[in-house]
């Protein structure tokens, strides 16, 4: 009887350490990610020895950060071609002011992509910018100093699963993917041979290690295709992160259900999700990585994407593609400076809000078209949408008229003005249980997006 009940007591014991570890754990994650979803914009950046080609290679023209797979280029040419990667105009202040400028609080910049080419000194590997091409600079140590004095929190993208450099990187091979299907098979053809650990312990490691210890703080690993990496892989790796930094926001691309928070791509979720999220995006039309001949999004998308994201809780990581010379293409600047110049006025609709209080989105599913995942895809309205703050609902309008007519809410509201407005006019309201409606000014004070502001006890 007394063993039975000493280990009752030693499984209760290690079941509440174990809810005590969660708990712990959950608290840790909620301290480390306060200022990155009261950040909601960050500005992302593919940068590499494939931007010096803007997209073309030799006579074909829609290349990106992929160019080495897309333009089938065999290792000893792509390679000699990196070593005459030379941004002699780089700026990583003048950067870091463009984020500043746009209203971003946050960079995420590629320190390797799929080409395996490190853009940062390091000693692990000599497929670096530092030691392989006449640019002998480190980058990243530059936009992490710069970003560090401008108050931007700094963050690294680093490619875990493909890596088109290394004999020992698998891909594909499940889940409806051949055997290789992102692999360099012209340098590497046999998928059979290729382990994935070997590629682990001499490259991922040492050089996650790099990245953690040579640029002070990092505030985001921003992990890309996982594929081959074992739970273990994942779990020694995100143990090491947190070890040298535990102030580091991982993303869940570390892969295997690991990670901080969720990453669509090239899309926005309907609806909110629980979990913390974050949207990547180009602000060209499709393409990461520099291209001569891409199209760009509107700032006008831009800035109703912000508030569509924010409205449900998750961050905008806007991405840009800088030249081989090291400048981030005028396109990407004006829209940026399009989205600062709305920020400066409505950021505190934005920044460090919830989400919107009436529920899912306004929208229906599409009885004919389909998302990217096959399934019916949501067709937003997009007149307005919500966010919050203690006593505060801001309400986004994108399509003005005499009046906005918001479903039914369950605080008393006292006050309405006009966001821009700074003699906060206030504006007359009618509230009953089965909504509020609010009289507009003939004028919007913005094309894109006016901000209503209903203060409530
Ligand atoms: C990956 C990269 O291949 C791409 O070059 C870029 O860096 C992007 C941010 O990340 O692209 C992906 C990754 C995952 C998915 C789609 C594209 N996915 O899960 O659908």
């Amino acid at each position: 009887m007394i063993k039975k009940t000493v280990l009752a007591l030693a499984l209760g014991w290690l079941g509440q350490m174990a809810a005590a570890g969660d708990a712990e754990a959950s608290a840790a994650a909620g301290d480390r990610m306060e200022w990155w979803q009261d950040a909601r914009f960050g500005m992302f950046i593919h940068w590499g020895v494939y931007s010096k080609a803007g997209g073309e290679w030799k006579g074909t023209t829609d290349h990106g950060e992929w160019l080495q797979f897309t333009a089938k280029i065999p290792l000893a040419e792509y390679t000699e071609f990196a070593r005459g990667f030379n941004p002699v105009d780089f700026d990583a202040e003048e950067w870091v002011q463009i984020a500043k400028d746009a209203g971003m609080k946050y960079m995420v910049i590629t320190t390797k992509h799929h080409d395996g080419f490190a853009m940062f000194d390091s000693p692990s590997n000599e497929y670096n910018i530092v030691d392989w091409t006449q640019f002998g600079r480190d980058p990243i140590k530059e936009l992490a100093d710069a970003s560090h004095d401008a108050g931007i929190h700094f963050g690294v993208y680093y490619s875990l699963g493909r890596d088109w450099h290394d004999p020992d990187v698998p891909t594909g091979g499940e889940k409806g993917r051949s055997a290789g299907d992102r692999s360099n098979l012209i340098d590497y053809p046999d998928e059979s041979i290729k382990d994935f650990s070997k590629y682990f312990e001499r490259k991922v490691k040492p050089q996650v290690r790099e990245l953690l210890t040579q640029y002070g703080a990092v505030d985001i690993m921003w992990f890309d295709t996982p594929e081959k990496i074992s739970a273990e892989q994942s779990a020694e790796l995100l143990e090491m992160i947190r070890e040298l930094q535990p102030q580091c926001i991982v993303n869940n691309r570390i892969g295997n259900g690991l990670g901080d928070y969720g990453t669509p791509e090239q899309e926005i979720p309907e609806g909110r999700s629980v979990k913390p999220w974050e949207t990547c995006m180009t602000v060209s039309s499709r393409i990461w990585g520099y291209n001569k001949t891409v199209g760009y999004r509107d700032s006008e998308e831009l800035i109703r994407n912000l508030i569509d994201i924010s409205s449900k809780s998750g961050n905008y990581l806007l991405n840009v593609g800088p030249t081989g010379e090291g400048i981030i293409p005028s396109e990407s600047v004006e829209r940026l400076q399009a989205m600062g110049d709305w920020l400066r006025v409505n950021g505190e609709a934005i920044y460090a809000c919830g989400p919107t209080p009436f529920g899912g989105e306004a929208g229906h599913y599409s009885d004919t078209e389909k998302d990217k995942h096959g399934k019916p895809k949501f067709v937003s309205d997009w007149k307005w949408r919500a966010t919050t703050k203690p006593g505060k609902l801001y309400i986004h309008i994108f399509q003005w008229s005499e009046t906005i007519k918001l479903p039914a809410f369950g605080e008393k509201v006292i006050k309405a003005y006009l966001l821009a407005d700074p003699d906060q006019v206030e504006l007359t309201f009618t509230q009953s249980d089965t909504g509020i409606v609010v009289t507009l000014p003939e004028q919007a004070p913005d094309a894109v997006a006016s901000v209503v502001c209903l203060e409530f006890k």
